[in-house]
């Protein structure tokens, strides 16, 4: 299986078709008590946040990453577009810092008014927050100002990824505010395109330092032969984008594509 992400805006994204399949999701049911299959995600986000290294520590990156894999599949099982390919489209926000075509109300809604919050596809009669619940039911942002951006480089992984995980993937949950800002931030689709986008520079990154470019296991920081939870895998598995094991003997890889 093999899977290519592209930038929101581009149409090789499908991105309508994208949009039918998180609402698949968000109606197929999920396991044990959680209503359904999207709010598992959210829950699993949720509550691994803290508890599993998945942030704060080493393997903040390979956790994302297998997490994308893991939903990405659930989208392309439930995608009801069977004659189209769907995978999580990318939102790269050093060159489209306020999404521009993103956050409007013909898409994901606005980002800027809380007050418009909650149009656009999301409205909370069909997207209902469940999970990590606040205040009241409906998605809500309020992103006043994007953060200045910092571009990360150098060939140290713990350094690059402490730098990366603070600016600018903290950065950005915390300037959304609203579900964005908590453990329970995948309630916002947002979380995915952020993501994404995050696994590209890693991916890139790679690429430039060393494919195997990880360090050993270290206090709190999961080495390479370690168990992601809840994944039951090794952190070395999602080290190569170009081959990774989603499920024996399903391999899969994941590409990105640069827009057109
Ligand atoms: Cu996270």
């Amino acid at each position: 299986m093999a899977i290519t992400r592209y930038r929101y805006d581009d149409p090789r994204a499908n991105f309508p078709s994208f949009i039918k399949a998180l609402f698949a999701l968000k109606t197929a049911p999920g396991p044990g008590d959680v209503g359904n299959l999207y709010d598992w995600y959210v829950q699993r986000h949720s509550y691994f946040a803290w508890n599993t290294h998945a942030h704060g520590a080493n393997s903040f990156l390979p956790w994302h990453r297998r997490f994308l894999m893991e939903f990405e599949a659930d989208l392309r099982t439930h995608n009801p577009d069977k004659s189209v390919e769907v995978s999580i489209p990318y939102w790269d926000w050093y060159v489209d810092p306020m999404g521009a075509e993103l956050f409007t109300v013909d898409s994901f809604g606005p980002a800027v008014e809380p007050e418009e919050n909650g149009k656009g596809f999301f409205d909370e009669n069909v997207w209902p927050i469940n999970v990590g619940v606040v205040s009241g039911r409906r998605l809500t942002r309020r992103l006043n100002k994007m953060p200045e951006l910092m571009k990360r480089s150098g060939a140290n992984y713990t350094r690059y990824r402490e730098a990366l995980e603070i600016n600018p993937h903290d950065e950005i949950h915390m300037a959304f505010k609203g579900q964005m800002m908590t453990a329970a931030s995948p309630n916002d689709p947002t979380f995915w395109l952020h993501h994404a986008q995050l696994d590209k520079l890693w991916a890139e990154w790679q690429v430039m330092n060393g494919i195997d470019n990880y360090p050993e296991r270290d206090g709190d920081n999961l080495g390479p032969g370690d168990i992601m939870k809840p994944f039951d895998v090794e952190v070395s598995s999602v080290f190569d984008i170009r081959h990774l094991t989603l499920s024996q003997p399903d391999d899969a890889s994941v590409a990105y594509a640069a827009k057109l």
